[in-house]
């Protein structure tokens, strides 16, 4: 498969003096190992078929003269036991079936009791769990259970899908190309190291909650995407109802954490039917004020919402919007924010503040994304980085750092742009979209995963979630358990949801 690219490299500061910027990557294959939906380690109780009960007799009755189910392929309302039939009369039993074909090894069959096998039907609306216990209490019956349903290991058809490297590393990426300017080098990366997002979504839970809101508090969204589902938002920066996004920066975002999976189109974002809620902060030039994004927090708790994902940052100065921050806190909102793209030890305002989980970049070869060593960053406020650039090749920012960061994102990700000519591309879609910019909204994706299993969970509950699940770090600069280049690790969709 060929791999697009920008013919220049596209990455804009975030307007406000903040960083954010962008590009992204490309290529390959899908691997999704078959998981299946983990009953024990659920929560919520796996889905199963309605009104159908499997059970196996005890040897005993089985063996009793008045049994009258012996062959395969029957159907009848009675087992000929009469106080067994009674007790499954007053649970409502319908009828009973046995399997469709004798087994040809007829003795195995027996030794592992297959031949006491029945299949219960009872009214839909009895709770089959239920009564599974109260069935398997029956002196009777050996065994009871519902006729649990298993899940498939999702592999979506979004044709962006197999360049999505944080979901799925394969060794995919391609490294910056200086010559060429674009990101046609050779491929780099970590196999498996990656939020094993293909294998959370074949968790109950699915692609997730359309339930599950998160707001992008950005330059607003770009409301009529076919890729995103998109509820009623606001805009802050100029005070009217319509958060549509100009400059394409939020609508990036928005499709990292929850473009549509399965559709056809684009990449397939983490939570990807999670909806999302517009917040537009920047104003008519562009800024985005610490005024507007407080009035966002308070809106995204008070209209649903139940994580919001900032993709812009202030520092060293407190923004002073740290009231704003525990409003939505206390009100159940999952906060994430991006560290910085400055490559500098400080994490920035609102990622600082302790109730945002702090997301900084990481690179497909599980490093911190780092910038290069050369000096000339530093007129565009980047520190130029003694390790030099990390493995994606791609000189001009690195990850910010220090004790106030939390987790890591994969960074440099298709997603969505403003369809038609507005935007970063020409077209619908950005391939590199970068800077922790993209990393942040990734995060929020896995907590709207989260969530969506489990919709009871705190905020300090959801990001101990992902703590727990995260991947520790120790390429780079980084070192075995939590360090200050990249906090507790890589998220991890599928270990955050096991709860483990
Ligand atoms: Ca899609
Ligand atoms: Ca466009
Ligand atoms: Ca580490």
């Amino acid at each position: 498969m060929k791999r697009k690219n920008p013919s220049t490299p596209t990455h804009r500061a975030m307007p406000g003096g903040l960083l954010s910027m962008m590009l992204a990557i490309g290529l390959v294959l899908l691997a999704a190992g078959a998981t299946w939906a983990d009953a024990a380690s659920s929560s919520l109780v796996p889905a199963h078929a309605p009104g159908i009960l499997r059970v196996r007799l005890a040897p005993q009755a089985a063996a009793d003269p008045a049994f009258a189910l012996r062959s395969y392929g029957a159907q009848a309302s009675r087992t000929g036991l009469p106080e067994l039939d009674s007790a499954l009369i007053r649970a409502g039993l319908e009828t009973i079936r046995t399997a469709p074909f004798a087994p040809r090894r007829q003795r195995l069959a027996a030794e592992l009791g297959l031949d006491r096998e029945l299949l219960l039907r009872f009214p839909t609306s009895q709770d089959m769990v239920a009564l599974a216990e109260t069935i398997a209490a029956l002196p009777q019956i050996e065994w009871a259970a519902p006729d649990w349903i298993f899940s498939q290991a999702t592999v979506p058809n979004d044709p962006l899908y197999p360049d999505q490297w944080g979901h799925d590393n394969q060794k995919q990426f391609q490294a910056w190309d200086p010559q060429s300017s674009s990101f046609s080098g050779p491929t780099v990366g970590t196999v498996d190291f990656d939020a094993d997002v293909d294998d959370a979504w074949s968790d109950t839970q699915g692609y997730g909650s359309s339930s599950i809101t998160i707001a992008i508090i950005d330059s607003g969204v770009d409301l009529q995407h076919p890729d995103l589902n998109v509820v009623t938002g606001y805009d802050f920066g100029e005070g009217d109802s319509d958060p549509s996004d100009a400059q394409g920066h939020g609508t990036a975002c928005a499709g990292v954490a929850a473009a549509k999976a399965g559709n056809g189109i684009g990449p397939a974002g983490v939570c990807a039917q999670c909806s999302i809620m517009p917040l537009k902060v920047a104003d008519a030039s562009g800024n985005i004020t610490a005024s507007a994004v407080g009035n966002a927090l308070v809106y995204a708790a008070d209209h649903g919402a139940r994580i919001a994902s900032m993709s812009f940052g202030l520092g060293p100065i407190d923004p002073g919007i740290g009231s704003q921050v525990s409003y939505a806190y206390q009100a159940g909102v999952t906060l994430f924010g991006a560290v910085g793209n400055n490559n500098l030890s400080r994490v920035l305002y609102p990622a600082a503040y302790a109730k945002v989980i702090a997301i900084g970049a990481a690179t497909p070869c599980g490093e911190r994304k780092r910038s290069a060593s050369d000096l000339s960053l530093l007129l565009q406020g980047v520190v130029p980085d003694p390790l030099g650039v990390s493995c994606d090749n791609y000189p001009a920012w690195g990850s910010n750092y220090g004790l106030k960061l939390d987790l890591m994102a994969p960074t440099i990700i298709p997603t969505t742009d403003i369809h038609g000519s507005g935007g970063y591309a020409s077209g619908d879609y950005l391939l590199y979209f970068d800077g922790t910019s993209a990393s942040c909204p990734f995060a929020a994706g896995v907590a709207g995963l989260v969530l969506s299993k489990d919709s009871s969970l705190t905020p300090e509950q959801v990001k101990q979630r992902l703590i727990d699940g995260a991947t520790d770090m120790t390429a780079g600069d980084a070192s075995v358990g939590y360090d200050s280049r990249t906090g507790w690790g890589l998220v991890n969709a599928d270990a955050a949801l096991s709860g483990n």
